[in-house]
């Protein structure tokens, strides 16, 4: 059947996403949890390739030794029989009271020692299930009052925790390539690196820059009113995009984590169609859970129809790829020039010369059309399944 999973797009969800009980801030749980077999059974199901975990999402806390190696057994189990596999590790550094104040940015060197401690521990976990990409949300790392904690400070203490980390990867061989993941709030009042070029500015000036790029989040940029393609577009651009939290959200709304283009698939479109037109060959990870209201079954439907909508908006990117009245308008608008673009290429004292020499008419140059308004209501009876 059309649209149906394919393997190759890597679509991987997490034990705590289609895991999600239903809780919200203003009541208890509306589905019975599932351990982490039927976890496995439910995604070998849908067709999922993969499924990415918490260190305590797959092991309590609080759990013992033995009953660590019983669950990390039954996994192995689901895993095989379901055939997925584990692209993507990473810790919880947020639910625990020990880290209300945050982790790796916590204004207590004992908590920072025990964050990195979990993480390290976390990693070893991950490894072991052969996780290769290991994520890093700051779920606490953030502030209500900035009297609390000195936000230089905090970036100083982030720093100093990844650059451990790499190492502690690099001598254990475990080959992780790090992700980091912005958010602006929520579960904080502000939280440290709220977008994802926050991360890519960071990146540069860390120990080992080529270890470590970003794991954009639809809801993230999307919270903050802000376009996620063109966050998306700046990672791929610096070939940092590592891995990507694939949900949708409503903008100025509380973190809804709705099931992939459910709110916006307009720009849910012009996302698959720029990770499709740049090959982006990482997870495809959908960070989103079912509504409150939804049962088992339908806890399905939602996993199903976050791949579906994917594969449907990847053959309206092929068919807008492939229509020619929009390629007609993409190449009047795409202007071309040698003469000029020889000049602008690289400066040197001719090349400016030459350029400050070159008759440009402004008011000529204004007078180009630019059809925007055919382009995208050709863009949206795509998306309508009219065209
Ligand atoms: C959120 C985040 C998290 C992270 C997860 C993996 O808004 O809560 O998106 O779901 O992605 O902790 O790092
Ligand atoms: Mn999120
Ligand atoms: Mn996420």
């Amino acid at each position: 059947m059309a649209y149906e999973p394919d393997k190759k797009m890597k679509f991987t969800f997490g034990l705590w996403t289609v895991g999600n009980i239903g809780r919200d801030p203003f009541g208890g749980p509306t589905r019975e949890p599932l351990d982490v077999r039927g976890i496995c059974d439910l995604l070998g199901d849908v067709g999922a390739y993969g499924v990415n975990f918490h260190d305590n999402d797959l092991i309590p806390i609080d759990a013992t030794a033995s009953q660590a190696a019983e669950i990390k057994k039954e996994f192995k189990k689901g895993l095989k029989d379901n055939g997925l596999v584990v692209p993507m590790a990473t810790t919880n550094l947020f639910s625990d009271p020990v880290f209300k104040d945050g982790a790796f940015t916590s204004n207590n060197a004992r908590i920072r020692a025990y964050a990195i401690q979990k993480t390290m521990r976390a990693m070893d976990l991950g490894a072991e299930f052969g996780a290769k990409i290991y994520v890093f949300w700051g779920g606490r790392e953030g502030a209500e009052t900035d009297a609390a904690k000195n936000p230089v400070e905090a970036i100083k203490r982030f720093r100093e925790a990844i650059d451990f980390l790499c190492e502690y990867s690099i001598s254990q061989k475990y080959g992780y390539k790090f992700a980091f993941e912005a958010k602006p709030n929520e579960p904080r009042g502000n939280m440290y690196f709220g977008v994802t070029g926050s991360y890519l500015a960071l990146i540069p000036t860390l120990a080992h820059p080529e270890m470590c790029g970003v794991n954009p989040e639809v809801a993230h940029e999307t919270m903050a009113g802000l376009n996620f393609v063109h966050h998306v577009a700046q990672a791929l651009e610096q070939k940092k995009l590592f891995h990507i939290d694939l949900n949708d959200q409503e903008i100025g709304r509380y973190d809804q984590d709705f099931r992939f283009g459910q709110a916006n698939i307009k720009q849910a479109f012009f996302l698959v169609k720029l990770l499709e037109d740049y090959k982006y060959d990482g997870p495809r990870h959908f960070d989103a859970h079912a509504l409150r209201t939804s049962n088992y079954e339908d806890v399905k439907e939602f996993a199903k129809g976050c791949m579906r909508t994917y594969m449907i908006l990847k053959e309206k990117a092929a068919r807008w790829n492939a229509d020619k009245e929009i390629q007609q308008i993409l190449k009047t608008v795409n202007v071309e020039d040698q003469s000029v673009s020889k000049l602008t290429k690289k400066f040197n004292p001719g090349n400016a010369k030459k350029l400050l020499e070159t008759p440009l008419d402004r008011i000529e140059l204004a007078s180009a059309p630019l059809p925007y308004e055919r382009l995208d209501q050709l863009t949206m009876e795509i998306l309508m399944g009219i065209r």
